[in-house]
Parts: C-alpha cells; sequence; structure tokens
C-alpha cells in the first residue's frame, strides 16, 4: 500500500491519539522514498506491521496513601517492536500519560534503539500518576503496586524497563526492589541502578552529556566552535541537568532553565553550584523552578512562558514533547540561532520541524540527539551480564563513539543535494533500515 494511504489509515483508525499519528507521520513521511524504492517490504506489509505494537499490556495500580486512602491509576507496558533486541525504553510516571504517549514513545523508542548500534528493540511504558507532593513512603507503595502487575511481562531478555519522567533512581530502586522479591532473581530486569547495586557510571548524566556531544558534531559540520555560546535550555530534570553540566564543562554558557510554572533566565549562566541546584529542586517534588529566582540574585523568573522568547545561540528542548511549537519556532528563527536540537522526545511539533528544515536551520530530532540515554542503559545490561563495573571513562569512551555512530548515519541518510543536512530524515531512514533489514529477515511474525 501507498505509505500516504497507510497514513491515512492509521489517522482514521487512531483518531484519538494525537502523538502517536504525529512520530509515525513523521518517520513514514521521511522513508517513503526508500520504502518505494523495495518492494519485498510492500509485500511484506513491512509499515503495516511496523506501526503496531507488538503487544500493549494495560493494568490497574491500586494503593493506599499516607492517609489511608486509596487511589486507582492505570498502568502501561507498549511492547512495540523486539526485532533486534529484547523490548528496551523508559517508564514515565506523570499525570498526563495516556494510551496515545505511551504509544508514541515506544514507537520512537525503536528508531532510536536502532541507532545506537546496540542490540536493542523498543518498549514504553508507566503510569499517570504523579510524584508530586507524594510523601517516600506513598511513591515507594505506588512502585510496589505497579511492579506486582508489571514483574511478569519483562526480564533481562525480554524487556527492560529504565527511568523517564518521574521515574528516577528512587523510583528504579523501589522497582527493583519489588522485581527480586517477587521473581526470587538478581538480574538485569531495570537500568538506571545505584551505582552500588549494578548501575553503570554515567547513566544519570547519559542523556544530556550525549547530547552535547552530539551539538559538538552539528556544530563541527559548520566549524563552529560551542565555546563562549550561550544555551537556552528548557526544563530542570535529569535530562536539562546532564545537558547543562557538559555544556558548561565545554566552555558554553547556560542562561535558561524551565519548569511547568515558567522558565528562569540567569545571563550570568549555570556554574557548579547552580547546576548542583537543580538536583534540589527536582528533590522537592514541587515541580516547580520559580525558587531559583530567590536563590541566585541576578537571576530572574518570567512566569507562564517558555525560554524560547530569549536570544541565545543553541536551543535545545530538554522537557517534554511538543514544547516548541510552530510560533516558538518562528521566534527562535528570529534570533538566528547556530544550532537548535530536541533533547526531550519529539519536543518540536510537526510545524515547528517543517519551519526550522525549510529556513535550513541546523537541527536535530529527539531520536538521534538523546539517544546516548538508552545507550548507555544497554551498557548497563552489558555489564550486568558480564557481571563486571566498567569505569567512567570506559563508559564515556563508549558514549562518544556512540553518539559519533549516530551522527555519522543521521549524515549519510540526511545529507542533501546542497549539502544541508536533514538531520530528521537522515535519522528516521537509518534506524528504519536496520529495524526493516532485521524484521525481513525473521519472516512474518
Ligand atoms: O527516552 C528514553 O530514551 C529514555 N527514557 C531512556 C530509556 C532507557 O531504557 O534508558
Amino acid at each position: 500500500m501507498e505509505v500516504d494511504k497507510i497514513i491515512q489509515d492509521l489517522m482514521h483508525k487512531h483518531a484519538g491519539e494525537p502523538e502517536y499519528l504525529q512520530a509515525v507521520k513523521e518517520v513514514l513521511t521521511s522513508i517513503k522514498d526508500v520504502y518505494n524504492q523495495h518492494p519485498e517490504f510492500e509485500k511484506a506489509k513491512l509499515i503495516e506491521r511496523l506501526v503496531e505494537p507488538e503487544r500493549v499490556i494495560m493494568f490497574r495500580v491500586p494503593w493506599v496513601d499516607d492517609r489511608g486512602e486509596v487511589h486507582v491509576n492505570t498502568g502501561y507496558r507498549v511492547q512495540f517492536n523486539s526485532a533486534i533486541g529484547p523490548y528496551k525504553g523508559g517508564l514515565r510516571f506523570h499525570a498526563s500519560v495516556n494510551l496515545s504517549i505511551m504509544k508514541f514513545l515506544g514507537f520512537e523508542q525503536t528508531f532510536k534503539n536502532a541507532l545506537t548500534t546496540l542490540p536493542m528493540g523498543g518498549a514504553k511504558g508507566g503510569s499517570d500518576f504523579s510524584i508530586r507532593g507524594r510523601s517516600d513512603a506513598e511513591v515507594m507503595r505506588f512502585c510496589q503496586a505497579f511492579m506486582q502487575e508489571l514483574y511478569r511481562h519483562i526480564g533481562p531478555n525480554e524487556d527492560v524497563p529504565a527511568g523517564d519522567i518521574g521515574v528516577g533512581a528512587r523510583e528504579i530502586g523501589y522497582l527493583f526492589g519489588t522485581y527480586k522479591k517477587l521473581t526470587h532473581q538478581w538480574e538485569g530486569v531495570l537500568t538506571g541502578k545505584g551505582l552500588e547495586w549494578g548501575g553503570s557510571r554515567i547513566r544519570p548524566e547519559a542523556t544530556g552529556y550525549g547530547a552535547l556531544y552530539f551539538v559538538n558534531q552539528m556544530l563541527q559540520t559548520r566549524d563552529i566552535d560551542i565555546k563562549g555560546k550561550t544555551v537556552a535550555i528548557s526544563g530542570f530534570g535529569n535530562v536539562a541537568w546532564g545537558a547543562a553540566k557538559k555544556a558548561t564543562e565545554l566552555g558554553a554558557k547556560v542562561i535558561t532553565i524551565s519548569g511547568p510554572d515558567g522558565y528562569i533566565y540567569d545571563p550570568a549562566g549555570l556554574d557548579d553550584e547552580k547546576i548542583e541546584y537543580m538536583l534540589e529542586l527536582r528533590a522537592s517534588g514541587n515541580d516547580i523552578c520559580q525558587p531559583y529566582e530567590e536563590e541566585f540574585s541576578g537571576s530572574q523568573f518570567f512566569e507562564g512562558r517558555k525560554p524560547w522568547e530569549q536570544k541565545a545561540d543553541i536551543y535545545l528542548t530538554c522537557a517534554t514533547q511538543n514544547e516548541l511549537n510552530g510560533e516558538d519556532a518562528d521566534m527562535i528563527l528570529a534570533h538566528k540561532p547556530l544550532c537548535v536540537a530536541e533533547v526531550s522526545n519529539m519536543g518540536c511539533t510537526a510545524e515547528a520541524v517543517d519551519k526550522l528544515i525549510a529556513a535550513k536551520q541546523l537541527f536535530a530530532p529527539g531520536k538521534a540527539v538523546n539517544a546516548g540515554g538508552v545507550a548507555t542503559s544497554g551498557l548497563e545490561m552489558t555489564q550486568n551480564s558480564i557481571r563486571l563495573s566498567w569505569s567512567e571513562k570506559e563508559v564515556d569512551d563508549k558514549l562518544h563513539y556512540i553518539m559519533h555512530s549516530i551522527h555519522e548515519q543521521c549524515v549519510k541518510y540526511g545529507k542533501q543535494p546542497d549539502g544541508y543536512i536533514d538531520y530528521v530524515k537522515g535519522a528516521n531512514v537509518a534506524g528504519f533500515m536496520k529495524v526493516a533489514n532485521a524484521m525481513m529477515a525473521q519472516g512474518i511474525v
């Protein structure tokens, strides 16, 4: 079937799943040409199979809060594609979580994981539970209730979840403890574990570090040195923290962070103390960035606004999907930036992506830029399997190599006749070809 017809049918069938449709549409549009060059793909209904998750698990998560009140949340695990390895992808605990968001993230993860060079299939999971304002004991009981169902569906050779928004080392700890208790097995079933119990060095930093390694390579294609450049970052969580840390280390100046409440503009730039403070902000569980203004004089809080209105050389989305829209893209383009990159998954709306690419802006998508996180999860799996812990340098060297390889794949498949590198096309085609070839080899399953 024609790619356009497949998209149309999906829009009809899944009309209530806008994020899923957005992610699918972007990938299918990118791969249209290569798909048409491979009639065997059409015969094998490759795309029809690729867009359908292999399995969706939805379950009830009942738990009791500190006052004795009973709550019921919905749990999800979308096991999207296992062509190139066991299912792999994070768990998101956030009030906004629904099936559409889980499916878009699982779909994206499939191609992202393919780009990492490591053998990992794609999955995503989570719950509409919010850790905001919850006590430690409540978070533990929720994680225990969540794992009481999830444990049947995962395993080190089957499906290996990790963190995402709302799921950090604390939550992974409670989830791991429950899995171990239920199965009597100590195994590498989750990544993002603590260093003392099977975690990998650099994993907390990896998404942000990998993103900056990638951005640096993007800049090098235009002979630009990152040193001294200003960086506008959104978010203040794990990904924003790692990105701010590495950007600062490379000599750039991070001038914004943001939260659901608004953004902070700090013209002096973030230093080590301010970057450490981001961890405190996150640990408070309030999901706001405003307190930064009180803490550091010279900084300013802009309520209900986004950091994209500030002029910067480099813009990095580090919060969540669709946080940069068409209007924001216009504003950013007016600032004539050197580089724009999604570090959050699908950080830009389809309209924003189209505008940035039409303007020949140096721009790259999340599935390439943020793949260092899951890649380092893959390295954690390897260390668990061989029962060794690698040094910081060993892990960081491998992360460098992986980000370099992802960049090369994007250039290979995304370079246009006029020399412009379409990283969206490059990442989508490279990821697709790997998954497609694996699926073809394995027959109609
Ligand atoms: O979006 C992502 O790649 C993640 N949340 C990390 C997934 C993982 O398995 O480390």
